[in-house]
């Protein structure tokens, strides 16, 4: 379950009563993980500062999703055909992979290992045996490393298909001041078009308004730049081409029970997926997809990206 000099310990939140595994690495960045969802919840720095976005109002009841931190959509992304929106298992139990298969090298020693399998209910939506494997990994630096492995263990021959999202929450200081770069002049998915497919023009991707975006083929590595906080996000991915891209701004918000009317200001969700072509994988067969977000200092990456900034006081809605 873990390795070297983490700390690791199963737990029930006091707040919400559901179970977590807290991780404590060495240098006192930590992450903690619901076992409901499979759902990193909290993911804090040296500082103890929280990095991920929860909202105040989410709920931890299932079977609702947890509003925040970092959801698991399979086996689809999106909301077509049977399944519920995102698909079960970020509102199912997962349990602890007592014996997770070996695991090639990471830079880290520091991990937890989950496991989530159909139940007899999710088999009469979804006929399809499977073994979800999922590693939560922070490395020295507190480098936050999520990979995910899928096999296909159906006992009667057959493939299936899937789409597959981690829906990560980011803690913004000012979406208005927020810059995501890596994904411009890509095609995407414009979901506030019934999904056309558009090509962005900008030379960053910026909030003004509403954006809900599945960027296709996207390079292995984006950066979020949050010029308030002089900080930037770099997400990087294996096995996962598309990159979603949401903030509901003002209108939605109002419309998400779940969610806070003002909080669009200090979150950004955006995550490594799988979308626009399903993985099939046939019995036996398995895939995996990493996605792994570090922070680092914004005059760093400006040196990366040579652009000017700007500051605004800006508030991250803590839990
Ligand atoms: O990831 C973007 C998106 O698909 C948006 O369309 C929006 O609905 C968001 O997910 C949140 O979905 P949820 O089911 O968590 O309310």
């Amino acid at each position: 379950m873990a390795g070297g000099m983490a700390f690791v310990e199963l737990v029930k939140d006091g707040a919400t009563g559901l179970e977590k595994l807290v991780l404590r690495e060495a240098h006192g960045c930590s992450v903690e993980v619901y076992l409901y969802g499979g759902q990193v919840i909290f993911w804090e720095n040296e500082y103890r500062e929280q990095l991920l976005f929860v909202s105040r109002k989410a709920s931890f009841k299932p079977p609702k999703a947890i509003r925040g931190g970092i959801q698991i959509c399979f086996p689809q992304f999106g909301n077509h055909g049977v399944l519920e929106q995102h698909g079960f298992a970020r509102n199912r139990l997962w349990s602890v992979d007592e014996t997770p298969p070996p695991f090639p090298a990471t830079t880290s020693n520091c991990h937890i290992d989950l496991i989530f399998k159909q139940s007899p209910e999710d088999l009469k939506i979804w006929p399809h045996s499977f073994e979800f494997r999922l590693r939560v990994a922070l490395s020295p630096t507190g480098d936050l490393m999520l990979t995910s492995r899928i096999k296909n263990t159906n006992a009667d021959g057959k493939p299936f298909k899937f789409g597959f999202s981690y829906n990560t929450y980011f803690s913004v200081s000012d979406i208005s001041e927020v810059r995501v770069e890596g994904l411009e002049t890509l095609d995407y998915l414009d979901n506030l078009q019934r999904g056309e497919r558009c090509t962005e023009q900008g030379d960053a991707v910026v909030f003004e308004t509403e954006a809900d975006k599945v960027y296709l083929s996207a390079p292995p590595k984006i950066v979020i730049i949050d010029h308030d906080k002089k900080r930037t996000f770099e997400l990087r991915k294996e096995g996962l081409p598309d990159v979603v891209v949401w903030n509901p701004w003002d209108r939605k918000a109002k419309t998400i029970l779940d969610f806070g009317e003002e909080e669009y200001k200090c979150m950004l969700c955006v995550g490594a997926a799988y979308v626009e072509k399903p993985i099939t994988l046939r019995p036996g067969e398995e895939w995996q997809g990493r996605q792994e977000i570090s922070v680092v200092p914004s005059t760093f990456s400006f040196l990366l990206h040579s652009k000017a900034s700007c500051g605004f006081p800006g508030a991250a809605s803590e839990f």
